[in-house]
């Protein structure tokens, strides 16, 4: 059961299927388009989404609002440090400015960073900096079927090969994201990230995380790795490993908005104050207010609960397994955060050149008001080329949803799954030169 209780409550909105029809070819067929009235249950991410404890909300009146010095920041400061050992603490309004900040200063152009698997802003702010984002994660990650303990793993191979091809000079730091959210949110072992930190040493190589879900991470490790030690022992042992870390705490700090960077080096983490003070804010507060400091804090803390960590996987466990039950294709395992709808096997009968996980991502709107994501050929497909997957995201907000609203998801899709044959492709009718999944407009073909 949920190791929680609910103190405030908020109305969901129930549409009739003549709105969302409506509302559907109103948006273009994009479930970005949407407005979040007309959403029954609002799967799109699990970032930013997370209902606040009540010692969050109590916390958000101990802002301190001072311009310098914030004792918010002192203890986010503080928090930061125990839990991972960095001596500096950068705070930033959310993840991509801590990326901004790091990869501006560490990057210089045809640098390459190996990474599992890059997220989007990752790749874009590497790529930005005229740098090359290149995945190393293990084959298996690519594998819709094969149950791997720790599928997000990086391939010491891969690694190896790059710096063959580009030379040690031009790697200015590995990264690895735990977990791995664009291979399915799936862990990385505490036994590769110390052999790619050996490696990172060994060949004098900065290595830093992308660690938005450390302690979801932490908790795979627990399970899965058969550790005895508590959570925030596992994920220090982690943090132990590398130089520093990104983080969106928009996700495991469990607040709406912030991010930090945290790191040990002295002369890099003065370039990125400096940077900091003209893009972002002071150092003390990093383009958040003291409150939002205060919340990220707690939210930190209150994450390395086991019994919380427990409830969480098990309920994105749970969601996985009665989808399967009722045939459903799933990617498996199942992540940390979010469980994703196989469109090609759903949908056999669609091409991928009509973007079958769009389809029904679309058709599970239309069927329940439930809004997922589309990761497939609309967000990847570039120069005639596909991605390998057709995948719907079901990202599922932390505290927010019980059993019972994972169960009318289960229905929806069951119910859809009984007329699959029905449901019709899609074809691009606008779309931007960058990052099209985001504002594209399609028809029903
Ligand atoms: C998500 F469609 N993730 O999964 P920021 N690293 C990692 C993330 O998962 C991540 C960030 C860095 C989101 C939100 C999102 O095009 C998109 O605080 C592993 O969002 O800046 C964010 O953290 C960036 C979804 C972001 C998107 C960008 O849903």
């Amino acid at each position: 059961m949920e190791p929680f209780k609910i103190k405030a409550v908020e109305t969901i909105p129930v549409t009739s299927r003549e709105q969302r029809q409506a509302a559907l070819q109103e948006a273009g067929y994009n479930v970005f388009n949407l407005p979040s009235h007309l959403i029954t249950v609002d799967l799109l991410t699990d970032s930013g989404t997370s209902a606040m404890s009540d010692q969050q909300w109590a916390s958000l009146m101990q802002g301190d609002e001072s311009y310098a010095g914030s004792r918010n920041y002192f203890r986010l400061e503080e928090t930061v440090r125990r839990i991972t050992g960095y001596r500096h603490v950068i705070p930033t309004h959310q993840g991509r400015m801590a990326e901004n900040l790091l990869f501006t200063n560490l990057v210089k152009p045809y640098d390459h960073v190996p990474n599992n698997i890059h997220f989007d802003t990752t790749r874009a702010n590497i790529e930005h900096n005229n740098g090359v984002a290149v995945n190393c994660v293990i084959d298996e990650a690519y594998d819709p079927v094969e149950e791997v303990p720790f599928k997000g793993n990086m391939d010491l191979h891969k690694l190896d090969r790059v710096l063959l091809e580009v030379g040690r000079e031009r790697i200015p730091l590995v990264v690895l994201t735990i977990t791995n959210n664009s291979g399915g949110g799936q862990p990385v072992s505490l036994q590769n990230a110390s052999q790619v930190s050996d490696w990172c040493r060994r060949h004098d190589i900065p290595f830093f995380y992308d660690a938005c879900r450390f302690a979801e991470n932490a908790y795979f490790n627990k399970v899965r790795g058969n550790q005895s030690e508590g959570i925030a022992e596992i994920a220090r042992a982690f943090f132990q490993l590398a130089d520093g870390c990104t983080v969106s705490a928009k996700k495991d700090g469990l607040v709406n908005i912030g991010g930090f960077v945290a790191l040990n080096d002295d002369d890099l983490a003065a370039r990125l104050k400096n940077m900091l003070v003209m893009i972002e804010g002071f150092p003390t507060y990093g383009g958040l207010a003291g409150r939002d400091l205060e919340a990220m804090a707690q939210g930190l803390d209150e994450v390395l609960d086991e019994r919380y960590l427990a409830h969480r996987i098990g309920q994105l466990q749970e969601f996985g397994q009665a989808l399967c039950k009722a045939g459903i294709p799933i990617v498996k395992p199942v992540g940390g955060h979010a469980v994703y709808l196989d469109a090609k096997r759903f949908l056999p009968h669609l091409p991928q050149e009509q973007f079958p996980a769009q389809a029904l991502t679309c058709a599970l709107y239309l069927e329940g008001g439930v809004r997922g994501v589309e990761i497939g050929g609309l967000m990847f497909a570039a120069d005639g080329e596909w991605p390998e997957l057709e995948l719907v995201r079901l990202a599922v907000p932390r505290r927010v949803y019980t059993r019972s609203h994972l169960e009318y998801v289960v229905e929806v899709c069951a119910q859809l799954y009984a007329q699959r044959e029905s449901i019709r492709g899609l074809r691009i009718t606008y779309e931007a030169p960058v990052l099209r999944h985001f504002t594209a407009r399609l028809e029903l073909v």
